[in-house]
């Protein structure tokens, strides 16, 4: 029994998929409860050969779903010749460790598919340290047995190359097992923390090295259409695909709106509803970029039945993340296929200020940019500054984006009177201005 949760696979492994739900409570209305365990199953590569879909009255302590369903859920397991059963909902260790015992496959829950999907996804140093202490700090107690790299302690991170053999829930982690001492994997804990703490550092200074710049970053449901909307606006060429978590990490890049206004633009991992806590927890660096912006474009997939539960999940981890109150602009995305009335129409009266586009089609994509060219502008000042006349680059800065400049030279120097944004101001210190008097 110990063998079940670390046998190596090197097929493509056969899932049954579990949700159990309590009556009257989460999820009981909608009308298929398995689908993003669907996606997510098939995200992380693996088939599904059958599903079991439950309503319990309570979460029996030791198997979840109860011993009697426990023991359906094994038959089921046999027809279907299925190597691993996943569950929708959160387990305890005790309950892996019960499930396991009668289903006689690997269990895994939802944290730790997602977890898996991560591990395989992961390109960065960052994101693949990230999802390495995210699984020692979940997946390991729920394993019977150890995985391994910590055997190679320096070459960590590099786990993720194991995915093809180490099959779901083990990946990321390396594929030979062996027993690790727990005060091993405390100190690799301790280790990974210390590394992704200085890797930390550095990315604050690389976004404190942004300052000027007016900063937007994209968040949004995991498929809502992110990265299609970042390669729509800049050239970014980053991946866009139909599957979940498609982006890991985050990309930024300098997006030009009219009149030479420049904002740097972020695309960022996806979220997901119950996101691991833990994984949040970790990819708050790489969710830094979220936590730095000056304004947040919230990207709604508009064509998805679980829409409004999608916006809420957003909105729960930037809330986690420190990003409750800042400013969002709601898109709702994916106008090219909606299906007009019925739910869309509801989320318009929810969500009256919400700009619907296409990030596919292009639909309202300048409006989009006007919109967002107002925000950085911010609110039109009156100003007066003096500078040398060699400052050139301060000076074409204000002749491209103010309004109404007035030049006074004498000399060695001019004298400038104009509106500009508020938002702009910073910019023009950061060009050198040094005496911006407000009219
Ligand atoms: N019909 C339609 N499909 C879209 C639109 N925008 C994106 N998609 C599709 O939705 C899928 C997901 O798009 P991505 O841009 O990868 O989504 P994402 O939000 O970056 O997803 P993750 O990186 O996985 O979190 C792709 O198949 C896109 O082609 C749109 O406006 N209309
Ligand atoms: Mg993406």
């Amino acid at each position: 029994m110990e063998k079940v949760r670390d046998q190596r696979k090197v097929t493509k492994e056969r899932a049954v998929l579990v949700g159990a739900y309590l009556r009257g409570r989460d999820g009981e209305h909608k009308q298929d409860n398995l689908a993003e365990l669907t996606a997510l199953t098939e995200s992380a590569g693996a088939m599904i050969a059958d599903r079991l879909q439950q309503r319990i009255n309570r979460v029996n302590p030791s198997t979840y779903i109860g011993k009697g369903k426990a023991q359906a859920l094994f038959e089921k397991v046999q027809q279907a010749q299925a190597n691993v059963v996943i569950f929708d909902n959160d387990l305890t260790p005790g309950q892996i460790r019960e499930l396991e015992k009668i289903v006689k496959v690997k269990v895994l829950d939802r944290s730790e598919l997602i977890l898996d999907i991560f591990a395989t996804r992961a390109r960065t140093r960052q994101a693949r340290l990230q999802v390495e202490l995210a699984q020692l700090e979940y997946t390991y107690p729920r394993l019977t047995r150890m995985w391994s790299h910590l055997d190679s302690v320096a070459g960590v991170g590099g786990g993720t190359s194991a995915g093809a053999v180490g099959g779901i829930g083990t990946r990321g982690t390396g594929e030979k097992q062996l027993e690790i001492d727990r005060r091993l994997v405390n100190k690799r804990i301790t280790d990974l923390k210390r590394e992704l703490a200085a890797i930390d550092k550095r990315k604050l200074r690389e976004i404190d090295g942004r300052k000027e710049f007016f900063k937007i970053c994209l968040v949004g449901y995991t498929n809502a259409g992110k990265s299609t909307l970042m390669n729509a606006l800049t050239d970014a060429g980053v991946v866009a695909e139909n599957r979940l978590f498609a982006t890991l990490d985050t990309r930024t890049r300098k997006w030009r709106l009219e009149g030479g206004l420049e904002v740097l633009l972020s695309d960022t991992v996806g979220f997901v509803s119950k996101l691991p806590h833990h994984l949040v927890a970790s990819f708050k660096a790489t969710l830094e970029e979220a936590v730095n912006a000056d304004l947040l474009l919230h990207i709604i997939d508009a064509s998805s039945p679980d829409v409004f539960e999608q916006i809420e999940s957003v909105r729960t981890v930037l809330r986690e993340i420190g990003c409750g109150k800042k400013d969002v602009l709601l898109l709702l995305n994916k106008c090219d296929v909606i299906h007009h009335g019925g739910l869309f129409e509801s989320l318009q009266t929810v969500y009256p200020e919400a700009l619907c586009i296409s990030a596919r089609s292009g639909l309202n994509l300048n409006e989009l940019t006007e919109n967002i060219a107002d925000k950085v502008r911010g609110q039109d000042v009156h100003i007066r500054l003096r500078c040398r006349i060699e400052e050139g680059k301060l000076i074409s800065f204000l002749r491209a984006h103010a309004l109404r400049l007035h030049e006074q030279y004498d000399g060695r120097y001019v004298t400038i009177e104009t509106r500009l944004g508020k938002n702009q101001l910073a910019q023009l210190r950061h060009l050198g201005a040094e005496h911006i008097e407000m009219l």
